[in-house]
């Protein structure tokens, strides 16, 4: 084994380069060069707990409440508690379950966006304690805790901001117009002391003092929390009720010191509900405003960190992202056979790029209206613990372990490629088989730094680029088809002041039969292929994607059954009037997770007609079969009309919104036919749901089969008060 440079510091002291304080948030001053600018991000470093939480790499997620028993995304305010007729609850499996796949902490919803609480809170009747279950006795969230101390599992807290009971009832909290006066948090109750004697001051109103005690509850009788989860999500507003967040800080920062608070504080949101990832995940951000007294974030989408934002930016702050969403089509349970859960592959997939690009994963697992994980979510979060344990639990370049610092486990050792680039040989005694490699920073101590990075392999006496990158910070996986060499090189290429290395390991993930995609062009033509990896899969001059494919055997049905061995081979597209299309890809036997995509009728001949369209996004956009593109109806008329040339029987239609393009989405509204393009007749009003922060394409059944020659859209609700519509693409289903 051989190291080419090495440099090892020890220390967790802020420590000075160049004059400059290394700390969480950096000023940018009007005259600083942009050599200045980049030496300025190059030190800012995480908090303890901010460094700590990134640690923890992968957690669990629990969406779990009223919505659970109503089967809706989002309740209403107006439930009655009764209906939460819990009758078993086993908090014990949900962790045995995390535990076992490899999550280090679970974030559990006390409250969603409906109000119901899940623990016995002396604040509000609107819970548990009018339920059924335990006969008003039980408190989820204290079962929760316990169960996670018996599992070693760390906990958290999500409590809505956005309260609708507290909305919509008639004595309710939320803008109700009160006074801001001084109160004593927590409020006492009678007969219901609290054994921690911690009181607070804070000059609020009735909505934030309930949030408040509320806070007080949560913080101090489940043991110590770790998270606390604040969603940014609101169905609707009332009374320009206004947060007092600094209050809500200052109360969690004493009661919980150890916490990390999410979508105001320490983590940020990865910018999406899907479990996309960026290619370059940057931990330093930045701001127009002082971060410390911003009540609000920017923008949480597109890019925050490269060097083009730094230049523009008055702040540099470390917030790092956390990639969530979840194992089941929707945050809370609703049924076993219509709500598709997630793949082991495509899970693991999500691990591997948001975990190895520099996020924490935050996997939703909703419980089931018998208190526990379904069987089929057990079995996935199983399989993808097993293959985290059998991929990441052995390092192959043990062997080559010497004194170096990028070798051993030592996080507060490291090595430093001087002036933003450096070469990192490892030699082996034998030769090794891997297909992913992963590298760390000492973020903790120099910052996140590096820029773009490259691995070579020695095959065949020359060296080989396999695998290519930008960004690291906390952790990066390298994924790239298999070599078997007995020396690596690492070269950093570009990176900010002095990048440092601290962790190199290797790996071999048994690879298996590729996720599957499968595409309808407007002809009517499907194709199907193997996913496109948008990560480091970049061998040079080779068509992965293709390679791939022909490879494998790939079989499919359009009658709804499952792929099996004997299904039809696909050898190459073919033409679907509409239908539902499953596909399976077969490597040496072994079969691969299933695809499936259901498709309206063929788009060719439609015309369309928008009551108004954007100049820029006109109406043919909706159905021109590329869901990149859109239209929006500007400031006018919310309505689209298409024309289908002739009668075809619709049983329903797909809404698909655009991805990154929130202006106009469609939450509300009503669908309508007609023969003749003049009377019409309404047969659906819909309601979409959270689209703003989860863009997906959203399904309307309307239970019955219509014909006609003409459909009209109108949006009744925009996502956000929008008056706007905006359709990526609308699919009619025969
Ligand atoms: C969203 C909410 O509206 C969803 O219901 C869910 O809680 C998700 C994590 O955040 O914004």
């Amino acid at each position: 084994m051989m190291i080419k440079k090495l440099f090892i510091l020890s220390v967790w002291a802020l420590f000075v380069v160049t004059g400059l304080k290394a700390q969480r948030t950096i000023k940018v001053e009007p005259g600083d060069s942009k050599e200045t600018i980049i030496e300025k991000a190059a030190n800012v470093l995480p908090t303890k707990n901010q460094y700590e939480y990134k640690k923890l790499e992968y957690n669990c997620f629990i969406h779990f409440g009223i919505n659970t028993f109503t089967r809706k995304e989002w309740g209403n305010g107006f439930e009655d508690p009764k209906i939460f007729d819990l009758q078993e609850l086993d908090t014990d499996q949900w962790c045995r379950t995390a535990k076992d796949a490899g999550m280090k902490l679970i974030v559990f919803t006390a409250k969603h966006h409906d109000g119901f609480c899940l623990w016995q809170s002396r604040y509000t009747q609107h819970g548990v304690m009018s339920s059924p279950f335990r006969n008003g006795k039980g408190d989820i969230l204290k079962e929760l805790s316990k169960s996670c101390e018996k599992y070693g599992l760390k906990l958290g807290v999500y409590l809505s901001p956005a309260d609708l009971y507290q909305i919509e009832n008639k004595n309710g909290l939320y803008g109700n117009l009160s006074k801001y006066t001084e109160r004593i948090i927590p409020r006492p109750v009678e007969g219901r002391p609290f054994a921690n004697k911690t009181t607070f001051k804070f000059k609020v109103d009735d909505y934030n003092e309930y949030f408040l005690n509320q806070l007080f509850e949560l913080l101090t009788e489940y043991g110590p929390i770790h998270e606390v989860w604040f969603d940014g999500a609101h169905p609707k507003r009332k009374g320009g009720q206004e947060y007092n967040y600094f209050a809500w800080k200052k109360l969690i920062k004493t009661l919980a010191p150890e916490a990390v608070i999410f979508g105001k504080e320490d983590v940020r949101w990865c910018g999406n509900e899907s479990g996309g990832t960026r290619e370059s995940e940057w931990d330093v951000v930045t701001f127009d405003e002082d971060p410390a007294l911003a009540n609000s974030f920017p923008d949480m989408h597109g890019d925050w960190g490269s060097r083009e934002k730094l230049f523009k930016a008055k702040y540099l702050h470390y917030l790092p992202a956390e990639t969530n969403t979840s194992i089941r089509e929707g945050w809370f349970y609703r049924d076993e056979d219509k709500q598709r859960v997630r793949s082991p592959d495509d899970v693991f997939d999500i691990y591997e790029r948001a975990v190895g690009g520099n996020s924490t994963f935050l996997l939703n697992v909703p419980p089931n209206r018998k208190g526990r994980f379904s069987d089929e979510d057990v079995r996935v979060l199983k399989e993808v613990g097993k293959r985290i344990r059998e991929t990441y639990g052995t390092d192959l370049l043990a062997n080559a372990k010497g004194e170096s610092p990028i070798l051993d486990n030592d996080e507060n050792s490291y090595v430093l490629a001087k002036n933003g680039n450096g070469k990192f040989e490892i030699d082996l005694p034998k030769p090794i088989t891997l297909n992913r490699f992963m590298l760390q920073e000492a973020i903790h101590l120099k910052g996140q730094r590096i820029e773009k990075h490259a691995l070579d392999a020695w095959l065949n006496g020359a060296w080989e680029q396999v695998a290519e990158a930008t960004s690291v910070g906390y952790k990066r996986i390298l994924r790239f088809p298999e070599v078997t060499t007995q020396k690596l090189r690492l070269r950093v290429v570009e990176g900010r002041s002095d990048p440092s290395v601290s962790k190199v390991s290797a790996h071999y993930y048994t690879p298996r039969p590729p996720q599957l995609s499968i595409r309808r062009g407007l002809d009517g033509q499907v194709t199907i292929e193997a996913k496109k990896d948008n990560f480091s899969w970049k061998k040079h001059g080779i068509d992965f994607q293709k390679n791939l494919m022909n490879k494998l055997v790939v079989r499919y049905t359009i009658d709804g059954t499952g792929p099996t061995a004997q299904s039809k081979v696909y050898t190459q597209p073919f033409v679907l009037p509409s239908g539902e299309v499953k596909a399976r890809a077969f490597d040496k036997g072994q079969a691969g997770s299933l695809a499936e995509a259901e498709f309206g009728i063929i788009k060719k001949d439609w015309t369309v007609d928008a009551g108004f369209s954007d100049e820029k996004y006109t109406a043919n956009l909706a159905i021109d079969g590329d869901v990149s593109t859109f239209w929006n109806s500007g400031k006018e008329l919310p309505v689209l009309i298409i024309n289908l040339q002739k009668a075809e029987p619709i049983s329903g239609f797909i809404y698909t919104p655009p991805v990154d393009f929130k202006e106009g989405l469609i939450e509300k509204g009503t669908f309508s036919i007609s023969n003749d393009g003049e009377e019409w007749d309404d047969i659906k009003t819909f309601d979409l749901g959270n689209l703003i922060n989860d863009p997906t394409p959203r399904t309307v059944r309307f239970g019955k089969i219509v014909n006609a020659k003409y459909v009209k859209i109108k949006m009744l609700n925009g996502a956000g008060g929008t008056t706007s519509a905006t359709i990526a693409e609308i699919d009619l289903l025969d």
